[in-house]
């Protein structure tokens, strides 16, 4: 348990691009449209059922309830729903839950900024690139 517990480092997850719980977010959308949502989101309740099927103690299931509902606004989008699954999983597999929501699983669309996917992604040689072009161009107009 120990063991697994070091070798599962929540921070160890390539950042902003890769949304770790995008891979197995088609099989969550599944069960998150038998959930009838409403404008896009279920409710409560009704993502509570779900997630009462895990077996988990509802001290857990809470735990994973605030962890997920990044907007807190009582009702589960299907981003957020992934996340809740994969958090059920995670906490099955043995491994504890983290105590805030490391940035690597916030849901893209609840992220803060999106623009900063675009300034990691721009690698160091293009900028340079570019750069050097932009003095060039200065240097011309003098
Ligand atoms: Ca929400």
């Amino acid at each position: 348990m120990q063991e697994q517990l070091q070798h599962y480092d929540f921070s160890k997850f390539p950042s902003l691009k890769d949304w770790i719980v995008s891979r197995d977010k088609h099989r969550y959308d599944e069960i998150f449209y038998t959930l009838m949502p409403i404008n896009g989101k279920v409710t409560g309740i009704n993502a509570k059922k779900e997630m009462m099927n895990s077996h988990l103690p509802n001290t857990v299931l809470g735990k994973i309830w605030k962890l997920a509902d990044c907007d807190k606004d009582g009702m589960l989008d299907d981003e957020e729903f992934a996340l809740a699954q994969h958090l059920i999983k995670v906490k099955l597999e043995g491994f504890e839950l983290p105590t805030e929501l490391p940035n690597h699983l916030v849901p893209p669309s609840h992220r803060k900024n999106p623009t900063a996917d675009i300034i990691i992604t721009l690698n160091s040689t293009e900028f340079c690139q570019r750069f050097l072009l932009c003095i060039l161009f200065l240097s011309y107009i003098d």
